[in-house]
């Protein structure tokens, strides 16, 4: 049967990025198949962390989820650290997957800098844990932004490998040729990778030093207009077609954050503003984005004030989780040998 697992880490501030790449698509999916989306506190501890600050973020994070459109009553919510088995096969496929192919991940290159030596095990790891918590369910659909695109398929080639390295024992245990799926990403829209409204080279990123860079979910109508008023482009009007866009990657990203929040193509968006000075496009801007986060911003605020209400979501979408993670994790342990 299809499945949908995504997570989001509880590491800060949510951003515009983080909306229209992923949570945005999760609302959707959830009208397709059934969905499991899931606060990562565990991948959240990878770098430096705050105990206080980070159940904070947990809850914030799930209360972005519900405002954002997730129904809670139809899909599984909860954090990942509630639902021990995602470290339990982590473990498990720690040791099917290779070093090697750690080694080639960008994002650890990233985040890690030049002081690799003192980087944390677990944010080498970090794939590792994440093929497990797709795997985990069995999921078959991942929607992610584009910058999680290699992490995605490295938890392919662990479940490969695992189905191969364990292809008789899987037949004997009756679970035919594979047990776990491929999972596949869906990566999808105009907006699948925002970038910095300081930089078009870089990503709209939370850890980023410059506040203007990025729009968070929790910005009010005036700071939204501020920023994209500040936003970097380029002296030239809007072109009148995509062509146009090529090169000017500051422009391209305003007209696929505009097209995202609208539900429209960038086709669309390049036809009606071409010719346009970027100052007008820049207001067109603030007023669809202060249009659809506004909504979410006060029912954010609604449910911060509701911390036994958010609690409630969090300890039955863990229920919802386990009644299939167990399972699942006790035929792994069937297949490797594990006496249980
Ligand atoms: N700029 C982005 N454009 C589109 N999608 C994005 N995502 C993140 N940034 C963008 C997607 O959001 C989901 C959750 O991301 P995460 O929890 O892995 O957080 P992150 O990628 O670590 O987010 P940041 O803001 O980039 O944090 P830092 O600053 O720590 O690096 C994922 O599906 C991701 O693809």
């Amino acid at each position: 049967p299809e499945l949908v697992f995504s997570g989001v880490q509880p590491t800060g501030n949510l951003h515009l990025g983080n909306y229209l790449g992923a949570i945005k698509r999760f609302v959707t999916l959830q009208d397709t198949r059934p969905c499991i989306y899931c606060v990562v506190d565990l991948h959240a501890m990878t770098l430096p962390h705050e105990p206080a600050q980070l159940a904070r973020t947990t809850r914030e994070v799930t209360a972005a989820f519900i405002a954002c459109g997730i129904d809670p009553g139809r899909n599984a919510i909860f954090n990942q650290s509630r639902v021990a088995e995602h470290a339990e096969l982590a473990w498990a496929l720690d040791c099917v997957a290779r070093m090697g192919w750690l080694n080639r991940m960008t994002q650890f290159k990233d985040k890690a800098g030049k002081d690799r030596e003192n980087a944390s095990v677990g944010l080498f790891n970090y794939p590792v844990l994440m093929a497990a918590d797709i795997l985990i369910y069995r999921a078959t659909h991942v929607p992610v932004g584009d910058d999680q695109k290699q992490h995605l398929e490295l938890a392919r080639d662990v479940a490969q490998k695992f189905n191969n390295d364990f292809a008789e024992s899987i037949a004997a245990h009756g679970h035919g040729e594979a047990f776990f799926p491929l999972p596949e990403p869906v990566i999808l829209g105009p907006a699948t990778r925002v970038m910095s409204l300081r930089d078009g080279s870089k990503k709209m990123s939370k850890s980023d030093t410059s506040e203007n860079s990025y729009i968070a979910l929790t910005d009010d109508a005036d700071t939204i207009v501020q920023k994209i008023r500040k936003a970097k482009t380029d002296p030239e009007p809007l072109p009148g077609h995509l062509d146009g866009l090529a090169g000017r990657p500051e422009a391209e990203n305003l007209v696929g954050i505009f097209a995202a929040l609208t539900d429209r193509s960038k086709a669309d968006i390049v036809h009606e503003f071409g010719g346009s000075q970027f100052s007008a496009f820049k207001t067109a801007l603030a007023d669809v984005t202060i249009e659809k986060l506004t909504p979410i911003r006060t029912e954010m605020a609604r449910l911060a004030a509701d911390p036994g209400y958010v609690d409630t979501v969090l300890a039955e979408g863990a229920e919802k989780a386990r009644a299939i993670a167990r399972p699942n994790m006790d035929a792994v342990k069937d297949i490797l040998g594990l006496i249980r």
